[in-house]
């Protein structure tokens, strides 16, 4: 048998490797329970299937954090998942769809719209990037890429900082594309995260996987962030974020420019590369009908190969 303590620790485990915050236990006060949801986890070669509380969000116990908590209750282990993300939403309600929600990736008094995509390859993935129709401007400043802008149910940037704090938990990228033909293709990056804005909100992606679009994004590892009035690219002699004309982790200057101008398909004629390009796919000198930059969290180590290790 597995002993209680083991047991708790391995709760505890599981649930920390979900989130960025810290466990906190409390006795004694009775919570009100939305619903349970059943998690399953291992211990020497021993599957294990627990019981995963929802509790209420807002319970004065609580503090007024959301954050996934850990509570006693007649020696059962209560969660409460905090909605950070679109797999959190999620979690939360397995009915949720495609379409606008409120997320709180940075804390419980920032509220921000999301679109998530509750469709593609599972679902679960926190869109931070889209366009689709050139209705929204990207030509923009440091400040707005840090805060986001847009139209959340349209074209819309979620913000660096948003992406931040996302990323704060093990992610995948995928970036999803069409062009004016009706092909569609993507690409898809199993590690993804950006830093904190004092070191320039520097892009960290690996283990890339071809959905037919080619890799335009991998040279750009290791950049910072670039905007219209901050330069933080590798090119000595030029800015690149006005060349090209939006906010990206510009090296010197890129292959992929998903906040460039919206031009319609081939644009030859007009200034190279300043279109929404990824240059793999179809060229420098194409602007997709759409592109679409999504988040979710990793899938754990024993969802992907029934390994419980770390
Ligand atoms: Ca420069």
């Amino acid at each position: 048998m597995v002993s209680d303590t083991v047991y708790r620790e391995k709760l505890q485990h599981l649930a920390l490797r979900s989130t960025r915050l810290k466990l906190r236990t409390y006795t004694g006060e009775p919570v009100p329970v939305l619903g349970v949801v059943e998690v399953t986890a291992e211990h020497n070669m021993q599957k294990m299937t627990l019981p995963l509380y929802i509790v209420q969000g807002n319970h004065p116990a609580l503090l007024g954090h959301r954050w996934l908590e850990k509570l006693r209750l007649n020696w059962q282990e209560v969660f409460l998942i905090r909605d950070g993300d679109c797999a959190d939403v999620y979690s939360l309600d397995n009915r949720a769809v495609s379409g606008v929600h409120t997320i709180y990736p940075v804390d419980d008094d920032t509220a921000a719209q999301a679109y998530c995509d509750m469709d593609t390859d599972g679902g679960k993935w926190t869109v931070f990037q889209r366009r689709m129709d050139g209705s929204v401007g990207f030509t923009r400043p440091w400040d707005q890429y840090k805060r986001g802008f847009g139209n959340v149910d349209g074209e819309y940037w979620l913000g660096l900082e948003n992406l931040y704090y996302l990323t704060y938990k093990r992610s995948e990228l995928r970036v999803d594309m069409e062009d004016f033909s009706g092909d569609s293709s993507h690409a898809q990056y199993s590690n993804f995260y950006i830093d904190s804005e004092d070191h320039g909100y520097m892009l960290h992606l690996d283990r890339f996987t071809d959905g037919g679009a080619g890799d335009s994004l991998s040279v750009h590892n290791g950049q910072r962030f670039s905007t219209l009035d901050r330069d933080q690219d590798s090119d000595s002699s030029r800015h690149c974020a006005r060349v090209f004309m939006g906010g990206y982790w510009y090296k010197d200057c890129h292959l992929s420019n998903p906040n460039g101008v919206y031009l319609w398909g081939d644009y030859t004629g007009s200034p190279d590369h300043v279109g929404v390009v990824w240059n793999h796919w179809k060229g420098r000198n194409y602007s997709l009908k759409s592109i679409s930059m999504k988040v979710r969290p990793q899938p754990r180590r024993e969802e992907q190969d029934g390994q419980t290790d770390e």
